[in-house]
């Protein structure tokens, strides 16, 4: 007599596929774009950009900066162009004067080098210096 052996049923446990992802960084320097531009005499200079409308960076950071006087540094402000009139104005974080920027490379994470935070794509934007013009800058944005 054949007994009827339920046997149960062997629950494979699927290992859950756990994908991690990443979180992705909000302003990774690699997505960012660096411009080279030229200062003015506390307004933008004759070399401007415009604000990339494809990278993930939403600020105009200052990178980068080579003072053209003996000094070798100088105090910068971002300056944007208004879309409706052509008009220019600078950032609300404007210069701040209490720290000397010297040449050479800066930290695209140093909110100091914030220039101007949450640019639209597109707009037109410069960089001025306080002490006298024709620097040499990039901004990464
Ligand atoms: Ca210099
Ligand atoms: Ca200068």
């Amino acid at each position: 007599m054949n007994r009827a052996i339920v046997s149960g049923a062997l629950a494979l446990v699927s290992a859950a596929a756990c994908l991690v992802l990443a979180p992705a960084a909000s302003a990774a320097p690699q997505a960012c774009v660096t411009s080279t531009l030229n200062t003015g005499y506390e307004a933008q200079g004759t070399i401007t950009a415009v604000k990339s409308s494809t990278s993930s960076c939403s600020d105009l950071n200052l990178t980068y900066t080579d003072d053209k006087s003996a000094d070798n540094y100088d105090y910068y402000a971002g300056r944007l162009r208004r879309s409706s009139d052509g008009s220019w104005f600078t950032c609300s974080r404007g210069y701040r004067t209490d720290v000397k920027v010297y040449d050479g490379n800066h930290s695209v994470s140093d909110p100091f080098f914030f220039l101007c935070t949450d640019v639209a794509d597109g707009t037109r934007f410069g960089v001025a210096s306080w002490l006298d013009a024709g620097d040499t800058v990039k901004i990464t944005h």
